[in-house]
């Protein structure tokens, strides 16, 4: 096996060859059968080129043993991965690879429909994943660190989301920081059950497990009764998911029997290590996780651009309602509107600097520079230092809305709910959820008959992510406006006041 000049992480699992990295639907396999594997996507990938130099390849596959192949194959051919989401309606779909440009589209059998006719229709090359796993082997090129490895798309402040691109060294920064700080091994085993088109099930979970040579069982999907199987089963390590994921792990617990809960809290306790992330986690929610499993939930934060930044310590205290401290390698500062540094007790804007913040947003220079200051980055989140530890204290912009763990913008989903033919003028806000984080909630100025609301959420169905549904509607006569006649949102989340 060649594996000079292979991308890192790829590099490394020739060491752990023999031991076993991905239980998925699909069966058991090793890193050695996984080196194999995405050996022959990237011939496939490469049909005849010596390297795909930094084309974007998009691919769709459940979370499970393709995904993975295909994701390194695009690594090891020289391409830019583009993980597209299993959830997303064609409309999404298409809006990334054309955004992205993709050139190869890569789609796993059950889900190819809609993307065959996507790729024919922007003229990009298709491929199942299956052609391509059955490729015959040929040279790989070597791929240098600084070269793109990934792009996310995520929702921002303007319109569509963004593109961000990560290299290999950016990745590489991202996985080592929490392979340190939350001393992944190649003893562990870890149980994946997020989906992998964001940073918290690519980099949190699967990188940082692969990397370590360690075992990642993969669920397609979220399932809580499964989850809890595998829990109970005693055999995983440590386990990472966002509150909505916890909130519902409790509700199945506290619907189990006695005999059940034993064997819940009994596999819980033989875990290392459980963390919590993506959205806040409410501190009731993290009392009574620990109540059930002994486990205080580590906390931590992070974001597309950045990967993870802060963190609750490993050993040490894990403070409630906290997310910790600075992982290693990563600068971390509070500023105020001037960018000058505040004292600890001050609130200001999070900025965060260091090898692990991304490349740049995918053909956007003007937002890449906008969201840098004198070498930071950005965050959007505002914070307070107390004794050193981080507390996030909400968002500059009201925007942006946290949803079962997705960021959404808000301008996204009222631009296309303005195309339906009964929208006037829209306005969509987060309210806070127990369930959720925040919902998203609509007031509409109707120029029209305006549907019921499960119509309404039908007919976006079409056109949005299931998570970008309004969950909640108002018709209002006319919207809360200042003088200036922009919306302000602050009233409009006033209309859906319980
Ligand atoms: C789904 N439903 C919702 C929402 N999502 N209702 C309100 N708000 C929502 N956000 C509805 C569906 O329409 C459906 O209703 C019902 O809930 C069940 O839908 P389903 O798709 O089955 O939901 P689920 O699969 O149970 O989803 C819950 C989930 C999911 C597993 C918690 O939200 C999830 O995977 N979240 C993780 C997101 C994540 O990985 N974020 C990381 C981003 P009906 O049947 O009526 O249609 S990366 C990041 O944030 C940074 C880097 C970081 O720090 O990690
Ligand atoms: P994303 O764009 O999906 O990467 O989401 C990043 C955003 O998620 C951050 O800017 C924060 O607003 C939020 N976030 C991530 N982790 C946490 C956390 N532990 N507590 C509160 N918010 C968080």
């Amino acid at each position: 096996m060649a594996l000079s000049g292979a991308p890192p992480i790829v590099a490394r699992a020739e060491a752990a060859a023999g031991r076993t990295c991905i239980v998925a639907d699909e069966g058991t396999f090793s890193y050695a059968e996984l080196l194999e594997a995405s050996g022959r996507v990237a011939a496939a990938l490469l049909d005849g080129r010596a390297d795909l130099e930094g084309a974007r390849v998009a691919f769709l596959a459940p979370p499970g043993w393709d995904y993975v192949a295909v994701q390194w194959g695009v690594w090891r051919a020289g391409g830019v991965a583009v993980p597209l989401a299993v959830s997303h309606p064609e409309a999404e779909l298409e809006y990334v690879v054309r955004d992205a440009d993709a050139e190869i589209v890569v789609a796993h059998p059950d889900l190819a429909a809609a993307l065959r006719g996507v790729a024919e229709r922007n003229g990009r090359r298709f491929l199942l994943a299956g052609e391509a796993l059955a490729a015959e082997p040929a040279p790989l090129p070597g791929v240098d660190e600084e070269r793109p490895a990934l792009i996310i798309y995520t929702s921002g402040t303007t319109g569509r989301p963004k593109g961000v691109v990560s290299t290999h060294a950016n990745l590489r920064a991202q996985v080592t920081t929490l392979v340190d700080a939350w001393g992944w091994t190649a003893e562990d085993r870890t149980l994946l059950v997020l989906p992998l088109h964001h940073v918290h099930g690519i980099v949190n979970v699967l990188c940082c497990a692969l990397w370590s040579g360690a075992v990642c069982e993969i669920l397609p999907r979220f399932d809580a009764d499964e989850t809890w199987r595998a829990i109970e089963s005693g055999r995983l390590t440590l386990f990472m998911a966002v509150p909505t994921v916890y909130r519902r792990l409790i509700a199945a617990y506290d619907e189990a029997d006695d005999e059940r809960r034993a064997r819940m809290v009994a596999g819980c306790r033989r875990m290392r290590l459980m963390v919590s992330g993506s959205a806040a986690l409410p501190v009731q929610m993290l009392e009574r996780w620990r109540e059930i499993s002994g486990h205080t939930l580590l906390e931590r934060y992070g974001m597309t651009e950045i990967g993870m930044a802060l963190s609750n310590p490993l050993e040490g205290e894990r403070r409630p309602g906290s997310v910790g401290l600075p992982l290693p390698g990563v600068e971390t500062r509070v500023v105020d509107d001037e960018g000058r540094p505040v004292p600890p007790g001050t609130p200001g804007d999070l900025e965060i600097r260091g090898p692990s913040v991304f490349h740049q947003y995918w053909r956007r220079p003007e937002a890449t520079a906008e969201s840098f200051r004198d070498g930071w980055f950005r965050t959007g989140d505002v914070a307070v230092v107390e004794d050193g530890y981080y507390r996030l204290l909400g968002r500059r912009s009201v925007d942006i809305i946290k949803t079962g763990g997705f960021k959404v913008s808000a301008l996204e989903i009222e631009e296309v709910l303005r195309e339906h033919p009964a929208i006037g003028e829209c306005a969509v806000v987060g309210i806070d959820d127990e369930e959720w984080g925040e919902r998203v909630c609509l007031a509409v100025e109707a120029t029209g008959d305006l549907p019921p609301l499960p119509e309404l959420q039908a007919w976006a169905r079409q056109r949005l992510a299931p998570y970008k549904l309004p969950r909640d509607l108002r018709l209002v006569d006319s919207l809360p406006r200042n003088a200036m006649g922009k919306v302000v949102k602050p009233e409009v989340a006033k209309l859906f006041a319980r």
